[in-house]
């Protein structure tokens, strides 16, 4: 993928200064392709964010944009309002030369963001403070969030988590078997279709109006949030590219969908993967903490299940694209994506022998 580009041309498009010194592949993304861009400047070295965006996904790029530039430019006031350094904790986008927000060469998109310096993303919660902080970071975002004009947003992806459209997704990617994959996962199917019933328990709920919809981040993984080395504090929410109207129980179960996971995403020693119950306590206290009063008592109750329904609504998606021939997530070895879906699963049957006492913690 490198070699395919003339970065150094492409960084030129944008407005930064500096001589071209570096880009290289960035990060553990599964959707766009992040790079670490370095130029020279005044002798000092300047990085940047450049992400060629998955235009196969985001079909209309200047409408992302849009969002994104909206969606940054509330954040950059509020940090602003709060006394905080809005160059660090939000995402800032690099215009181009000629005033976009983009650039294109005719096939492949790009953007550049200012790069957050001395701050990680994890992939796997090493320190449970960490983690805590994160939870405060993501609750923020969606308090933050709620005093924005939902009318003004582009909706990109509908039904992004709409898990009854996931289901019949999964359902034709099953029928149609254009990798001829079916027979061996078969046992996976099957697993898939016997929980069938989950798929309703939120989308049903929102429909009624019992669960609100909101303004919501809908891609709360750990790695996508930036924590300062020097503070442990939540500095910045990242990769804004999917927020959509959704429910703050997706948020929030998408977060322990990924990091009350004892082991990696992909980890494919299935006896090293379980539920961290301790980690779910860990995360609803810095959740609860900082998504405001605004939650209501049925969203509150519905949190566990949202952890459940983003779980397997996850493992469904890593086993459809297994099935499509892994053509969605990235992937950087052959049964990755299978072995995704089982962690999922895993943690899915570990939850549900875990449901009372997380749905206890929720509502205390
Ligand atoms: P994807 O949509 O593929 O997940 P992300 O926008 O999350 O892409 O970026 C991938 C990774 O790149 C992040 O997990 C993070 O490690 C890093 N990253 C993204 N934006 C920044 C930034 N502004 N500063 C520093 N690192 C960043
Ligand atoms: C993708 O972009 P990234 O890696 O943060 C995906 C999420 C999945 C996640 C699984 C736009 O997130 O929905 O939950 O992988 N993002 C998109 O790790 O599909
Ligand atoms: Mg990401």
């Amino acid at each position: 993928m490198q070699e395919e580009f003339c970065f150094s041309e492409i960084a030129g498009h944008f407005a930064i200064d500096g001589k071209y010194v570096s880009c290289i592949r960035y990060g553990e993304g599964h959707i766009n392709d992040t790079f670490k861009l370095t130029l020279e400047k005044d002798g000092k070295e300047v990085h940047y964010i450049l992400q060629r965006i998955n235009n196969r996904l985001f079909t209309d790029v200047e409408k992302l944009m849009r969002n994104i530039r909206l969606v940054t430019e509330f954040c950059r006031k509020s940090v602003i309002a709060h006394g905080g350094d809005p160059m660090r904790e939000c995402l800032n986008v690099v215009p181009t030369k000629d005033g976009k927000d983009y650039y294109t060469d005719g096939k492949n998109y790009f953007r550049v963001y200012i790069f957050i310096e001395d701050a990680t993303t994890y992939q796997i919660v090493r320190d449970p403070k960490d983690f805590y902080e994160s939870a405060v970071a993501f609750g923020s975002f969606a308090n933050l969030l709620a005093g924005f004009d939902a009318s003004q947003l582009y909706e990109v992806l509908p039904d992004f988590h709409n898990t009854k459209v996931r289901y019949a997704n999964f359902l034709r990617a099953v029928e149609k078997d254009v990798c001829g994959r079916k027979a061996e996962v078969q046992k996976e199917i099957d697993w898939v279709m016997a929980h069938k019933d989950l798929c309703g328990k939120l989308v049903d709920k929102i429909a009624s109006g019992e669960i609100p919809l909101r303004v919501t981040h809908n891609d709360t993984k750990l790695n996508n949030v930036m924590i300062d080395n020097k503070t442990g504090k939540g500095l910045a929410v990242i990769d804004l590219d999917t927020v959509m109207p959704g429910s703050l129980c997706y948020d929030f179960g998408d977060s322990i969908r990924f990091g009350c996971n004892s082991s990696a995403e992909d980890e494919p020693d299935l006896s090293k993967v379980y539920f961290r119950f301790d980690l779910y306590e860990t995360y609803l206290a810095g959740y609860l903490s900082a998504v405001g009063s605004s939650i209501t008592d049925a969203e509150r109750e519905n949190l566990p299940v949202g952890a459940i329904l983003m779980t397997y609504e996850c493992g469904m998606r890593f086993l459809t694209d297994y099935l499509e021939g892994d053509v969605y997530f990235r992937t950087t070895r052959a049964g990755q994506n299978l072995d995704r879906a089982h962690t999922q699963f895993k943690l899915v049957d570990d939850m549900t022998a875990a449901f009372d006492k997380m749905l206890a913690a929720a509502k205390k």
